[in-house]
């Protein structure tokens, strides 16, 4: 069987493992949602968009020929990995997911943990605060309920309108460091952080900024995705491919 991969990216852990098939010369094929403007450069070629649910996905396995299926995309993407579970169990296409453990609160930290964004937003009720609110753009309109905040909102790409009356935005994409994320935060006077549990490097800054900074993190819990087999590493999915014959050109 000619290998050929399809990576669901949109994560660092994507991009480091692009990396490590290019260079070992697996035929790959790297996807993403199309959720930004421009979308990091990788050494593989890339599909952009949609696949139309784990049917539109089926058939691009199918179609493409597709022999593995590694689901790197971000723990809060659960969408996009249930219907990878779906759709590679109907194909019978081998899947793994390159997933990153979920941060844990350590002595210094002071967190309220909720279980979802709605959830998070209910939290916000009571008086005005300055909330550092980097949770993206998709769900931000789930915040608007709670007008009284003066929001400090960090986004990819520069939004058309806003659903609040007081906010500010930083465009940016990550990594971020926790040293730039305190001066950030000292510079907006924020008083409460609003994360979610992505785990991972790239978006951990801002917590250990609120923790030297002796700020309150609201943090919201990742979402249910349905069992599938797990790893942490881009190594372990690359030993997981030569599991399965894949030549790794070492
Ligand atoms: C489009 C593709 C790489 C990947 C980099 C990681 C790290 C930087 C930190 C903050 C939190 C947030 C957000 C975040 C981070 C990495 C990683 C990560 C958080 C890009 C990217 C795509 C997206 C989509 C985007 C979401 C948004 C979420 C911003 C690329 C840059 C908040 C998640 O405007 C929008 O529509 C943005 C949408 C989904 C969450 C949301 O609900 O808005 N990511 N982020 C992917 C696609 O089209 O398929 O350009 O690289 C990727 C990265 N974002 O290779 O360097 O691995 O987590 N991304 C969160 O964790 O809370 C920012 O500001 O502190
Ligand atoms: P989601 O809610 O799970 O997915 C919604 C739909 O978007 C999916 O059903 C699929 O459409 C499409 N999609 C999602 N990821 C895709 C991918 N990698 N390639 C092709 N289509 C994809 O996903 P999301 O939370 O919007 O995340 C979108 C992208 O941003 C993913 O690449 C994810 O890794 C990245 N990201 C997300 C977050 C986050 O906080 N959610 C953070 C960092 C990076 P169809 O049903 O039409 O196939």
């Amino acid at each position: 069987m000619t290998p050929h991969l399809l990576i669901l990216g949109g994560t660092t852990e994507a991009s480091v493992l692009a990396r490590a098939v290019a260079d070992a010369r697996i035929r790959a094929v790297f996807s993403y949602a199309g959720r930004v403007d421009k979308p990091r450069a990788q050494p593989i070629p890339v599909r952009v968009g949609g696949f139309g649910g784990a049917d539109g996905l089926s058939h691009f396995l199918r179609a493409e020929a597709i022999t593995h299926v590694v689901d790197a995309t971000h723990p809060f993407a659960a969408q996009m990995s249930a219907n990878a579970v779906v759709a590679c169990a109907a194909t019978d296409v081998p899947l793994i997911a390159l997933t990153r453990a979920p941060w844990q609160a350590g002595p210094k930290d002071s967190w309220a943990v909720v279980p979802d964004i709605a959830a998070a937003v209910a939290s916000l009720a009571g008086p005005h605060r300055r909330v550092f609110l980097a949770v993206g753009r998709m769900h931000l309109a789930m915040f608007a309920a709670q007008p009284q905040h003066r929001y400090l909102l960090r986004l990819v790409d520069q939004p058309d309108g806003l659903p609040f009356p007081d906010c500010q935005v930083v465009v940016d994409r990550g990594p971020f460091t926790a040293e730039a994320d305190k001066d950030l935060m000292k510079n907006h006077d924020i008083d409460l952080v609003v994360s979610k549990n992505a785990g991972g490097t790239g978006a951990r800054s801002k917590i250990d900024a609120a923790r030297e900074l002796g700020l309150p993190v609201l943090m919201i819990d990742r979402p249910a995705i349905p069992p599938r087999a797990e790893v942490q590493t881009p190594a372990q999915v690359m030993s997981w491919l030569d599991h399965f014959g894949v030549d790794l050109g070492v």
